[in-house]
């Protein structure tokens, strides 16, 4: 990873945590979205799971200039920490016309972690308009334990986001967020290029923490989503104080008195 990166600040990291997707628009340069297509088309070279950066992408080759861009690069040491390795790497296209969506999905199989996450890169060399098989985000769902393709049945979920956005666009997501490739209805081959980075150092602290105590940071946090039930979406809060207790290596955050109260355990008193 470069020296040049741009680190993300707490609010940015509560924003992800809240969400589960970070967005960053248009950031990828003009010559390296025109070079992806070549790239793409002569297939990508294969990497064994687990390998560190530097030798799943050599020096000088596509992925390895995508991942050293300075906020892509300062984004991904943020979340996942410094020397990451690649789980896999896969060009995900949607053809013109093809008819079908993709079924809402999870990329994890069954995954129990509450106290680390793996981040997922897409990239998009060109512009994604509405008509274009966008990927389908659920906000906000990525802490909503499911396995795998659990969703695949759910057609529409209120506040879902349809990717539409210009070309050199980097999304980094949690990898439990719920989402799919839309149908493409136009006469145009949409590409996603997605990586898969698993963190292997502790998740705590990684980005630029001056902003820590910004009340920014719990507005983040405290961020409700339009398809949560009023129930169940606390939980969500939940799920977040919990991981942001662990990201920010505070255990007692909390967010109106919510975890603090359920993990009140009173010893038993010894009675004289
Ligand atoms: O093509 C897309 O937009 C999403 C595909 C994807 O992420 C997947 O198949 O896991």
């Amino acid at each position: 990873m470069p020296t040049t990166r741009q680190l993300l600040s707490s609010a940015q990291v509560a924003r992800f945590v809240a969400q589960g997707f970070l967005r960053l628009d248009g950031i990828v340069p003009r010559e390296l979205n025109e070079e992806a297509f070549g790239v793409f088309a002569a297939g990508l070279p294969p990497v064994p799971y687990g390998t560190a950066v530097p030798k799943a992408f050599p020096e000088g080759s596509f992925a390895r200039r995508l991942v050293e861009l300075p906020s892509v690069a300062g984004a991904l040491e943020s979340l996942v920490g410094p020397d990451p390795t690649v789980d896999h790497h896969f060009v995900h296209t949607r053809e013109p016309h093809e008819g079908s969506a993709q079924p809402l999905h999870a990329d994890a199989l069954i995954d129990l972690r509450t106290d680390a996450f793996d981040v997922q890169l897409m990239y998009y060399p060109q512009e994604v308009t509405a008509d274009m098989g966008g990927t389908l985000i659920v906000p906000g769902s990525h802490l909503r334990r499911i396995n795998e393709s659990d969703t695949g049945r759910y057609q529409n979920l209120r506040g879902q986001t349809r990717l539409t956005c210009p070309a050199g666009t980097v999304l980094l997501l949690h990898h439990g967020i719920w989402h799919g490739g839309r149908r493409n209805d136009s006469d145009t081959v949409r590409h996603m290029y997605k990586i898969r980075f698993n963190p292997t150092v502790p998740q705590v602290r990684l980005w630029d923490t001056t902003d820590l105590q910004d009340p920014a940071v719990r507005e983040e946090l405290g961020r409700t989503f339009p398809w949560y039930e009023p129930a169940t979406g606390r939980l969500e809060i939940h799920n977040r104080i919990r991981l942001w207790r662990v990201l920010s290596g505070d255990p007692d955050f909390d967010i109106e008195y919510w975890a603090t109260r359920i993990s009140n355990r009173p010893a038993q008193r010894s009675h004289a």
